[in-house]
C-alpha cells in the first residue's frame, strides 16, 4: 500500500509531537536533572548511587533529602529508596558526626572540624564491606553543599567514583544584592518584576524556594532584598513581617537576610531633626529598629548602606565622617552578630582639588585615611573598579590599601552597562581579570582575590557581593545565558581561584547538555564574549560612553571620561593630569603611568594618547580603535553562524531565543561602533582604516 506523503509528514510530526520532552524554559536554571543520556554513564551512576541514608527532622535535612531523591533519581531515571543501614552497595551517606553515628565513627573528626560547618568531605569508601559514598560536615550547611556538590558531579560528567573531596569556602559573606522596589520594580531595564512580590501580593513561595536551592547549589549564603537607594519603609512593621516570611524559605538552605537601608530614617521615620550618627536619639532609634528586626528574624544578617553617594544622605551630611556613621550602625547590630556592608561608591561632580574632577580617585581620597577605624562587625563594600561597573576597569585602589579593614567586593552581574537582556557575555572571565589583578600591596603576586580572601593581611570578615541578575520571569535572567553569570559569581564567591572556562563548562554541561564537541565550542564562545563586548563599546581602556537608558552610547555627553580632542583621546591619570595613578600601590602605578608598560587595554583609562601614536601593534591609535570596534562587530556575526550550526543539538526553544537575541545583539554592536566611531572622528579627522564598515550615525548633544 501506498502512503499518501501528507500523511506521512502528519505522522512524523504526531511522533514528534509524542517523543519531545516539553520544551525548556529555562525555569529549572542549571538544576535540571533530566535523565543521563549516556548509557555507560548512567548505568554507572545506577550502581553508585542505590540508596539514601540521611538524618532527617531539621528543615534543612529535609530540603537535602529532597533535592537528592529528585536530583539523583531524575538523573538516573529511578527511585532512590530511603535506608536506615547500609546493608548493600551504592548507598549515599549524608550527615554531621552529631547527627549520624555513622558519620561520627569515621576517622575524620578532626578534617571536618578544620573545614569548618560550611566545609565538607565527600569520599568514596567502604563501609561493612560496602561500596558507598558519603557527604559529611560538622554543619548541616556543609551536608547542603557537599550535596549540591555531588548533583554537579553527577549533572557535569565529573568523577563520581573515587571521590576523596574536601572543600570549603574562601570566602564568608557570599550575597546577592538585589535592587528591588516596593513597588515591584528591578531596575536597569529588566522586564520582570521583583521575585519578592511586597504587600499587599502573597509572596510566591514556589518561586522564592527555587531561589533558595538555586543559591544553596552554589554556595551563596546571602541576600540583601532591596536596592541601596533604599526606600525608608522598608523598615515599616508590616514590610518587615515580609521579611521574616522571606527568611524563613530560605533559612532552610542557609541564606540570611539582608536590608538596605537609608541612613536619613530617623528623620523621615522618626520625625527627629537630625540622623547624625552621634546623636543619642538616632542611636537610640537604630538600636530600637535592630530589637525590632532580631525579634521576628533571629539571624538577620545586617545591613547594605549607600550613604552621601548619588543623592542618598549619610553621615557627611551631618559634619561626621563614614566611620562615624558605619560604627554606629555596626554597634546597634553587633549585640546579634548582625554586620554593616558600607559602600564606597562616592563621587562628585568635583572631586577633591587638582583631581581635574577624577571620579575613580574619590573613594580613595575619601576612604583609604580610615582604615583601621571601623568597628569589627564593618565591611567596606567596594566596587570591582573605581567609576561603575563598566565592561572594563582596572581593580579598584582601595583594593590592598586598606590593610587593617575588612572589605567585601562588589560587582555587578545585572547587566545593566553589560548589553542588558539582550546580550549574550559571559562575566566570569571579566571577574577572573579583576580577582587576578596584581595590587602590588605585598609586592608581586598580591592579587586582588588573596586582599579578598585575608591572605596578605588576616581579616576576621571577608565576603563578595554581587548585583542579581534576576526576575521574575519564567527563565529568571532574560538571556538564557545570563543564568551563567548567576552561577559563576556563586562558585567564584565560594573559590575566587576557580577557573572562568571550568565555571562555563560545568554550566554548559548541566544547562545546555549536548555532545561534547558542541559544549566545548558554546565555551569557547563564552570565553570570547565579554572581550569581544569591550571591543564593540569601550575598547583600549575607554569608559562610561553610555547615554541612558544604559545599553546605547552617547558619547557626546561624556567628555569628561573620554577627553576626546584634536590631539588625542583617553583620560591623562598621570602627573601630567589628575594623578589618579597615584593611588595605586608603587607595582601597580608605575606600570600604569609609564605609556610603554601600561596595558593596550587600559590606556586610554591612564592617559591621553594622541590619534598617531604608535601602538605596540605598529598601528596607529586610531586605527586600532576602529579594528577594535569592527572586531566586536564581527564576533556578535561569527557568533550568530556558529550558534546556528547548534540547532540540532540544543533545546530547539533555547536556541530560538538565543538566535533572535543575537539579531538584536548585532545591531547594538553596529549601532555602538557606528555612533561612537563618527563621534570621535570629529576630533581625529583622520579616514577609518580599511574594512572598518562604519555607517555615520548622528548623535545627540
Ligand atoms: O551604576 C549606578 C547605577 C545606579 C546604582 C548605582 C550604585 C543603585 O546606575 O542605579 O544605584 O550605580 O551602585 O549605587
Amino acid at each position: 500500500m501506498i502512503i499518501p506523503s501528507r500523511y506521512i509528514i502528519l505522522l512524523m510530526a504526531l511522533v514528534c509531537h509524542f517523543n519531545q520532552v516539553h520544551a525548556e524554559d529555562g525555569y529549572r536554571l542549571w538544576m535540571r536533572y533530566d535523565p543521563i543520556k549516556d548509557s555507560a554513564r548512567l548505568s554507572q551512576c545506577r550502581t553508585t548511587f542505590t540508596a539514601l541514608l540521611i538524618a532527617t527532622g531539621s528543615p534543612t535535612e529535609d530540603a537535602i533529602k529532597s533535592e537528592l531523591v529528585n536530583g539523583i533519581g531524575g538523573l538516573i531515571k529511578d527511585k532512590i529508596p530511603l535506608v536506615k543501614s547500609v546493608d548493600r552497595d551504592g548507598i549515599l551517606v549524608v550527615g554531621t558526626p552529631k547527627n549520624s553515628p555513622l558519620i561520627a565513627s569515621l576517622p575524620w573528626a578532626k578534617e571536618l572540624e578544620d573545614l569548618g560547618p560550611e566545609g565538607y568531605s565527600i569520599r568514596s569508601i567502604k563501609i561493612n564491606g560496602h561500596a558507598v559514598t558519603v557527604i559529611a560536615s560538622t554543619g548541616k550547611q556543609g551536608e547542603l553543599y557537599g550535596s549540591f556538590d555531588l548533583l554537579r558531579h553527577i549533572q557535569a560528567g565529573l568523577p563520581i567514583t573515587n571521590l576523596a573531596i574536601n572543600e570549603q569556602p574562601k570566602l564568608q559573606v557570599r550575597v546577592l544584592n538585589h535592587w528591588d522596589n516596593l513597588n515591584g520594580k528591578v531596575p536597569n531595564e529588566y522586564s520582570g518584576k521583583s521575585i519578592w512580590t511586597w504587600l499587599p501580593a502573597p509572596l510566591d513561595k514556589k518561586r522564592v524556594r527555587d531561589y533558595a536551592r538555586a543559591n544553596a547549589s552554589i554556595g551563596i549564603n546571602g541576600a540583601v532584598l532591596n536596592d541601596v537607594n533604599a526606600n525608608k519603609d522598608y523598615l515599616n512593621p508590616e514590610h518587615l513581617r515580609r521579611v521574616a516570611e522571606i527568611a524563613d524559605i530560605l533559612r532552610p538552605y542557609h541564606i540570611r537576610v539582608y536590608l538596605s537601608v537609608k541612613f536619613a530614617s530617623p528623620i523621615e521615620k522618626r520625625g527627629l531633626t537630625t540622623a547624625d550618627p552621634l546623636d543619642p536619639d538616632v542611636i537610640a532609634y537604630w538600636k530600637k529598629k535592630a530589637d525590632e528586626i532580631y525579634a521576628i528574624i533571629p539571624d538577620f544578617g545586617g545591613f547594605l548602606v549607600k550613604a552621601d553617594s548619588e543623592g542618598m544622605s549619610g553621615p557627611k551630611t551631618f559634619g561626621r565622617t563614614h566611620a562615624d556613621g558605619a560604627n554606629m550602625l555596626a554597634k546597634a547590630l553587633a549585640r546579634y552578630g548582625g554586620i554593616v556592608m558600607w559602600r564606597v561608591f562616592v563621587y562628585d561632580k568635583k572631586g577633591a582639588a587638582g583631581r581635574d574632577g577624577d571620579r575613580a580617585a574619590q573613594a580613595y581620597d575619601q576612604f583609604h585615611d580610615f582604615d583601621g577605624k571601623f568597628e569589627a562587625n564593618v565591611m567596606l563594600q567596594i566596587k570591582n573598579g573605581p567609576i561603575d561597573f563598566q565592561p572594563r576597569e582596572p581593580f579598584h585602589p582601595l583594593w590592598g590599601a586598606m590593610p587593617k579593614t575588612p572589605l567585601i567586593g562588589e560587582v555587578q552581574i545585572a547587566q545593566e552597562y553589560t548589553g542588558v537582556g539582550r546580550t549574550l557575555i559571559y562575566l566570569g572571565t571579566m571577574w577572573k581579570e579583576f580577582l587576578d589583578s596584581d595590587t602590588f600591596a605585598q609586592g608581586p603576586g598580591s592579587t586582588v582575590a588573596k586582599v579578598m580572601e585575608g591572605k596578605l593581611s588576616p581579616q576576621k570578615l571577608t565576603g563578595i557581593a554581587g548585583v542579581a541578575n534576576l526576575s521574575n520571569v519564567t527563565n529568571w535572567c532574560e538571556h538564557p545565558f545570563a543564568q551563567a553569570n548567576w552561577y559563576a559569581f556563586g562558585r567564584l564567591a565560594w573559590n575566587p581561584e576557580l577557573g572562568a572556562e571550568e565555571i562555563a563548562m560545568e554550566w554548559v554541561r548541566m544547562t545546555f547538555p549536548a555532545d561534547p564537541v558542541t559544549e566545548q565550542k558554546i565555551v569557547t564562545l563564552m570565553m570570547g564574549s565579554r572581550e569581544a563586548f569591550v571591543s564593540y563599546e569601550t575598547p583600549l581602556g575607554l569608559t562610561h560612553l553610555m547615554g541612558t537608558p544604559h545599553s546605547f552610547p552617547r558619547p557626546s555627553i561624556r567628555e569628561q571620561y573620554h577627553r576626546a580632542d584634536i590631539i588625542g583621546l583617553g583620560f591623562d591619570r598621570t602627573s601630567t593630569g589628575s594623578m589618579g595613578v597615584d593611588c595605586y600601590q608603587p607595582g601597580a602605578r608605575d606600570l600604569f603611568a609609564n605609556l610603554k608598560t601600561c596595558p593596550d587595554n587600559l590606556l586610554l583609562w591612564f592617559h591621553h594618547v594622541p590619534w598617531d601614536y604608535q601602538m605596540a601593534s605598529g598601528k596607529t591609535m586610531w586605527d586600532e580603535l576602529g579594528i577594535h570596534y569592527q572586531s566586536g562587530v564581527n564576533w556578535v556575526r561569527q557568533t550568530r553562524k556558529v550558534w546556528n550550526g547548534f540547532s540540532a543539538s540544543i533545546d530547539p526553544e533555547q536556541h530560538r531565543l538565543v538566535a533572535e537575541l543575537l539579531v538584536l545583539q548585532e545591531k547594538d554592536a553596529e549601532h555602538w561602533r557606528n555612533v561612537c566611531l563618527t563621534y570621535f572622528q570629529t576630533f581625529s579627522k583622520r579616514p577609518f582604516p580599511d574594512h572598518v564598515e562604519v555607517i555615520p550615525e548622528k548623535w545627540k548633544k
